[in-house]
């Protein structure tokens, strides 16, 4: 079987004496966890102040990171130098943080290039917008590198390790090769992609192999399981058991379904808070009585986007009886803006807005209104809770956690629908969701129309099934399903 070449491209030192010794020294839990301390690692770090605030990763991880607990990342600064020694705070809650700086060559390779300019593009099933090249993935393997060699004197002896999203592919085996032996697992956010795709990317087999030295590996859908298991089976050879186990390189690698979800109970409490707010208020008077359609997103390629305005446009034009009826507010928070595919969607965007807007707006009616700023979590829960349309119609997407988001912020007496893309993670649990092809305008109009008609009854009956799901598969039971087969693994 091919081996995995373990070459990492060697890191600059940086010139001068190292950076000074920083505020956590101490490599040892600050409360003792006596089933091994978590070490959540992730691309980005956030702030411990900010968590409140903060969506996603963040949320989803809060039932990891409790006391004691290490959580590892980029500090989301960019230096002349990539850091050697983490700088840590503690927050109030007993997690410590601790992060690195890196190298402003190395990250625009790293970040834009490798992670956002190949691997989002190939594993979104979008290779005509991959773009590799050897350089890049030098650095990926150089800040992946770099990753482990900071973090190595901060592993106690029993400490899981647990390693987030596509950023840090190679980071386990680098961890392996400084001599690591703690449990670590893995888990991906994004979609993972079958043979036939993954090996346009001429690393393929060396960046499988790579991950192969975790423990646990763990996506959010059965269709990346056995995607990467049949990689598994045709690059590295290997032969997966019942329990989606195989040996590579003398390792056993458990390969397990954990898919993400939010903290259902908190963010109900959240929107039915923010429907009072000072914003829903405003928002509630800006239309009236006419229904609002609503898409949250960060303005990403696979989200769906420009299909999704055509669809509104589709909408109109199908069904006059909702022209002047209907806001469809959109809000897509910039992202990724240094990277050329993204600037090209915006401007996409923009276009596509004015062509809606110019075609089917009134002198006091404007039918879409489009955002590029991110907007406060609560602000966006209660808009959630206002919409009678929940619009999350990505091309490709890991799970999308608006779906869930939506759901939990309705009024279980009035409850909004959801239109949902068959490509979403989310898919394959929210089956009482209207299920569209977001690729399909005609369908997707049709499902908005449907949804906007639906009488009351069948949305409640609708609203119940899904709120049950998302109240099950929650953030809490991702971490403690998570952990639950990294702690199983003999360590
Ligand atoms: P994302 O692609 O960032 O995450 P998603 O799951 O939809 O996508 O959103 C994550 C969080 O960001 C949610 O809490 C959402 O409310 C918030 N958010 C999204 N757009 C926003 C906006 N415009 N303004 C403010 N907040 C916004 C990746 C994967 C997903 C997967 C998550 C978690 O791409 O498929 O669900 O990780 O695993």
């Amino acid at each position: 079987m091919p081996k995995v070449a373990a070459v990492t491209p060697k890191r600059k030192k940086p010139p001068g004496p190292r950076q000074p010794p920083e505020t956590c020294a101490s490599p040892r839990p600050l409360v003792a966890h006596p089933a091994g301390r978590v070490i959540i690692v992730s691309n980005r770090v956030p702030a411990p102040s900010d968590k409140a605030a903060a969506g996603g990763l963040a949320v989803a991880l809060a039932d990891a990171a409790t006391a004691g607990s290490l959580w590892f990342g980029w500090s989301g600064k960019r230096a002349e130098e990539t850091s050697t020694v983490a700088q840590c705070i503690t927050s109030d809650e007993g997690v410590t943080y601790a992060t690195i700086d890196i190298a402003e060559r190395d990250y625009q390779k790293f970040y834009n290039g490798f992670a956002n300019g190949a691997l989002w593009p190939l594993l979104h099933y979008r290779t005509g917008l991959l773009r590799f090249n050897r350089p890049d993935y030098d650095a990926y393997r150089i800040v992946n590198r770099a990753f482990a060699e900071t973090l190595r004197p901060l592993i106690g002896p029993d400490d899981l390790i647990w390693i987030h999203d596509y950023q840090l592919f190679t980071l386990a085996a680098e961890l392996r090769a400084l001599g690591v032996q703690n449990r670590i697992g893995f888990f991906l956010h994004i979609p993972f992609v079958p043979p036939s795709l993954l090996q346009v990317l001429p690393p393929a087999i060396e960046m499988l192999g790579a991950l192969s030295a975790c423990d646990v590996i763990g996506f959010q859908t059965q269709g990346d399981v056995q995607a990467f298991l049949d990689n598994a089976i045709l690059m590295l050879g290997a032969a997966p058991n019942a329990e989606n186990c195989f040996v590579y390189e003398g390792r056993k690698i458990r390969v397990v379904l954990t898919p993400i979800g939010i903290d259902a109970k908190k963010f109900t409490l959240l929107a039915e808070r923010a429907a009072h707010s000072a914003d829903a208020k405003r928002m509630s008077e800006s239309l009236g009585n006419r229904a609002l359609v609503l898409g949250v997103d960060r303005l990403d390629y696979s989200k769906g986007l420009p299909q999704r305005f055509d669809a509104f446009g589709r909408l109109l034009y199908t069904y006059p009886q909702h022209r002047r009826a209907v806001n469809f507010l959109q809000i897509a928070a910039r992202s990724r803006q240094e990277v050329g595919s993204y600037q090209t969607l915006r401007r996409e965007l923009d276009r596509r807005a004015g062509d809606i807007n110019g075609e089917f707006s009134d002198f006091d009616w404007v039918p879409l209104r489009y955002m590029t700023h991110p907007v406060k979590r609560n602000a966006i829960a209660g808009f959630y809770r206002r919409a009678k349309i929940g619009l999350v119609t990505p091309l490709r997407d890991g799970m999308n956690l608006v779906a869930k988001e939506y759901i939990a912020a309705q009024d279980p007496a009035d409850p909004g629908v959801l239109v949902l893309s068959r490509f979403a993670g989310a898919a394959d649990e929210l089956t009482e969701a209207l299920i569209v092809n977001p690729f399909d305008a005609d369908a997707v109009a049709n499902a908005m129309h449907q949804g906007l008609v639906m009488p009351l009854a069948e949305r409640q009956a609708r609203y119940e099934a899904l709120a049950a799901k998302v109240n099950h598969t929650t953030a809490q039971r991702f971490c403690a399903e998570f952990l639950a087969y990294l702690r199983a693994v003999a360590s």
